[in-house]
């Protein structure tokens, strides 16, 4: 089935990232969502309304994980940018749960957006908080006609949050908060995490 999904996705955008893996659902009647085994610094779909989400932390200044590999991709301007964030309290330019957007800079897309899921052991309610970074990172992109976007397993790494879990709350918050969005991409870059993803879209949605 997976590779019926790929080979129809080909033929209707030929352009299309592909990861090392790749999977096509029906999320909503208008909106599609698409799973990949890969690097979400590579991933683009077009140019002008896409954007990527970064798993950054509270300070906004960068990091390890898929925050480090986002900042040496984007170059040094982005961090430039991420300092001009006013701070709302001491050290914080983004607390948890919230999102703010920059420009792609080096990155073939257009947009990244920051946000900062929880640290699983540290959160009373680290459901809520998952669930509140997707959705806010969902509600920045109306005010940037962002018609595309990717996000990472956000606080799956160093955050410690089980990947079963969070590809529930993932997926069941982006299903249910999409607004204008033509496709909702997920590039998972471990195996585990790709696997959790394919199966909860595989008990959720339509494969296509
Ligand atoms: N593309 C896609 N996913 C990636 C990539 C990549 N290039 N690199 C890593 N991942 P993490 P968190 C996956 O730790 O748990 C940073 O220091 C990774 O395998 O990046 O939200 C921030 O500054 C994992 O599945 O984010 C914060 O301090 C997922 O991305 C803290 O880490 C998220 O892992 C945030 O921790």
């Amino acid at each position: 089935a997976m590779f019926g999904g790929q080979r129809k996705q080909e033929e209707a955008h030929p352009q299309r990232y592909q990861g090392k893996e790749s999977a096509c659902f029906k999320l909503t009647e208008t909106c599609l969502l698409l799973l990949h085994r890969g690097d979400i610094t590579k991933w683009t779909v077009d140019g002008h309304t896409d954007a990527i989400v970064n798993a950054a932390n509270e300070r906004l200044l960068g990091g390890g994980g898929v925050d480090g590999a986002i900042h040496r991709a984007a170059g040094p301007d982005l961090l430039k940018a991420c300092r001009q964030f006013p701070k709302v309290s001491r050290g914080i330019r983004c607390p948890v749960g919230s999102a703010r957007i920059t420009r792609g800079f080096n990155l073939p897309v257009s947009r990244i957006i920051h946000t900062v899921g929880p640290v699983y052991d540290m959160e009373e309610d680290p459901e809520s908080k998952l669930a509140d970074a997707y959705r806010s990172s969902l509600n920045i992109t109306r005010e940037n006609e962002v018609k595309y976007i990717a996000f990472p397993a956000i606080s799956c790494g160093i955050y410690g949050y089980p990947y079963e879990e969070a590809a529930a709350v993932s997926l069941t918050t982006v299903r249910d908060s999409i607004k204008d969005l033509k496709e909702v991409h997920f590039v998972l870059f471990e195996m585990p995490a790709w696997e959790a993803w394919l199966e909860k879209a595989n008990e959720l949605f339509e494969q296509i």
